[in-house]
C-alpha cells in the first residue's frame, strides 16, 4: 500500500512498541520491518515464537535507504540480514529461520518434523498465500456495492475451505505452525473488513470465530500488534473515499497491499 507521508505513523505502538524496545541491541539477525505490514508480522511472530535473538530495525519502505536496498533490492519489508547477508520474502524468511536455527533451545518449531506432515503444512501455507490473501486484497479494493458483495462471498468461500481443514486448537492440531502464522496477520486485522465490507467471523462457520479469537490471544501475536487507531489511518483513508484516493489508484496500478 502506498502511504502518504502526512498520514504515516512512523513507529510501532502499544504492545508492539514494547517488543521493539526490547530488541534494540545488536544481534546476528537484523530484522528490517515496518510496524504496519502484515507480511512483516509473519516473520515477527516467527521470531517471537522461536525465541530467536534479533535486532528490530524500523524501515519506511517508501523512503528506502541505500543499505536497505542492498539487503532487499526489491525495497520491500520484511527483510533479514544474517551475519552480513541479506534475504527477503516473508514466507522464505519464516522457513529460513527454521533452517538457520534448528537448535532445540529455539523450540517450538513451526514446521512438523515428519516430511509428509511438513508437506501438508506447506500446501496450506501456499493456500493462505495464493488464495486467502489475494481474496482479502480484492475485498478491500472492490468498488461499488455489487462488486463488494461478490468479493465478500469469494472471501468467505476462501476462508471456509481453510476452516474445514482446521484440526484445532490450531490448524495442524496441538502444534502452532507456519500455517497459522501465514494467515494470522490478516485475520487479526479483520476488523477492517468487518467495518467496511460487512464481514463477520461467525458467518464463516466451522469454528472460524473461535479459531481467530484464539489467534488474537496468542502471545506472539499480541506482542507484535500495534494500536488500531494508526492502522485505521492507513486502511480507512482509501476505504472511505475509495475510487479517488491516491492509495486506491496505487493499488489498482499494482502496488502491493
Ligand atoms: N511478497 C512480499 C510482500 C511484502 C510487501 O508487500 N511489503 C510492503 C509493505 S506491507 C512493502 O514493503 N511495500 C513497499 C512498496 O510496495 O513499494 C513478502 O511476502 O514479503
Amino acid at each position: 500500500m502506498a502511504i502518504p507521508d502526512e498520514d504515516f505513523h512512523p513507529v510501532a505502538t502499544g504492545q508492539a512498541a514494547k517488543t521493539v524496545e526490547a530488541h534494540q541491541a545488536p544481534q546476528d539477525v537484523v530484522f528490517y520491518a515496518g510496524w504496519f505490514c502484515p507480511f512483516v508480522q509473519r516473520v515477527w511472530i516467527t521470531l517471537e515464537e522461536r525465541g530467536i535473538p534479533y535486532q528490530y530495525q524500523e524501515i519506511n519502505p517508501y523512503k528506502r535507504e541505500a543499505h536497505f536496498l542492498e539487503i532487499n533490492p526489491k525495497g520491500l519489508v520484511p527483510a533479514i540480514e544474517h551475519k552480513g547477508r541479506g534475504l527477503y520474502e516473508s514466507l522464505v524468511l519464516c522457513e529460513f529461520l527454521e533452517d538457520a536455527f534448528p537448535d532445540p533451545t529455539n523450540e517450538p518449531h513451526l514446521l512438523p518434523a515428519d516430511p509428509i506432515d511438513r508437506g501438508h503444512a506447506r500446501i496450506w501455507v501456499d493456500y493462505a498465500a495464493k488464495v486467502v490473501v489475494p481474496a482479502h486484497s480484492r475485498l478491500i479494493q472492490a468498488q461499488g456495492a455489487e462488486r463488494q458483495r461478490a468479493a465478500l462471498e469469494e472471501y468467505y468461500a476462501a476462508l471456509r475451505t481453510f476452516a474445514a481443514q482446521i484440526r484445532g486448537p490450531w490448524f495442524l492440531g496441538e502444534q502452532f505452525s507456519l500455517v497459522d502464522v501465514a494467515l494470522a496477520p490478516w485475520m487479526v486485522r479483520d476488523w477492517v473488513v468487518a467495518e467496511h465490507r460487512g464481514f463477520s467471523r461467525a458467518a464463516v462457520g466451522n469454528g472460524w470465530k473461535e479459531y481467530v479469537d484464539r489467534l488474537e490471544r496468542r502471545e506472539s501475536i499480541v506482542k507484535t500488534t500495534s494500536e488500531r487507531q494508526h492502522l485505521e489511518v492507513i486502511y480507512g483513508r482509501y476505504l472511505r473515499d475509495e475510487a479517488q484516493s491516491e492509495q486506491a489508484k496505487a493499488i489498482r496500478a499494482g502496488k502491493t497491499f
